[in-house]
């Protein structure tokens, strides 16, 4: 049967003929989160009652698990985004990371690794839009990311019954040392208005900053218009500009 891609999301891939339905990410084959199932998709959503594009919510997809989870009150009701329930094999990987809400990982059996970086070390991290090149952080290829040895390595290990904040902006990664249950819970701190209203999985990028990413590229065409020699200069005074004018002094 042929297969198609659908692109909701770089990382979910569904079978066209729809009897097969596959939670993929291709960006590399030990980081891969699969899950399979033989049900068609009109069937999967009738069985377990959402549709993967939903915003996950355990209380109204998995309420007996959600019944046994007390979320700490960090935040305020209306500002609940999601909860998303994890199942991990043990080795399972995924990448460095950010996401644009706040978060807690609970951990709910099993036992996995988390390394964070700070948002301030994003320069170290060879950023493709969310996620970071260097899939390795174990054993970077310092040959071809020779600025990762400059991000500074947080590491700790989750038990069941941990719980772990994850500030927003701050880069992780997490490795199943077993297999293990776990739920990630993620709140807007931000005014409602500042988050795209189309984002499922909480993290797009606020509308503000994606603007600011189109304007930045629409520039850097205009700059395509100079001379190297030009274009050089005038792209080192942006980064000045930006420099001065955006950096925060309080995040040294
Ligand atoms: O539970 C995991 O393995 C991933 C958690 C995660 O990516 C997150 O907290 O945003």
């Amino acid at each position: 049967m042929a297969s198609k891609q659908y692109n909701a999301d770089p990382h979910v891939f569904l079978d066209s003929g729809s009897t097969t339905f596959l939670v993929d990410s291709n960006l590399a084959p030990h980081m891969t989160l699969r899950f399979r199932t033989s049900l068609g998709i009109a069937e999967f959503v009738h069985q377990f009652g959402f549709w993967i594009f939903d915003i996950a919510d355990i209380s109204k997809q998995f309420p007996e698990l959600a019944a046994d989870i007390k979320i700490p009150e960090f935040f305020e009701k209306h500002q609940f985004f999601s909860s998303v329930f994890r199942i991990s094999s043990p080795g399972l990987q995924l990448w460095t990371h950010y996401d644009v809400m706040d978060n807690l990982l609970i951990q709910v059996t099993g036992r996995k690794r988390v390394v964070l970086y700070s948002p301030r070390d994003a320069q170290f991290l060879y950023l493709s839009g969310d996620k970071s090149e260097v899939l390795d952080v174990d054993n970077p290829d310092l040959a071809k990311y020779p600025l990762f040895s400059q991000a500074r390595r947080y590491e700790c290990t989750l038990e069941a019954g941990d719980v772990l904040f994850i500030p927003a902006l701050w880069f992780h990664n997490t490795v199943a040392e077993e297999f293990g249950v776990g739920v990630n819970v993620f709140w807007k701190h931000l005014p409602s208005e500042c988050y795209d209203k189309t984002d499922t999985y909480g993290n797009k990028d606020p509308t503000a900053a994606s603007r600011a990413v189109q304007i930045l590229d629409r520039a850097l065409k205009t700059l395509d218009e100079l001379p190297e020699e030009y274009r050089d200069f005038y792209a080192r005074k942006m980064v000045l500009r930006i420099q001065s004018k955006s950096y925060s002094s309080n995040f040294e």
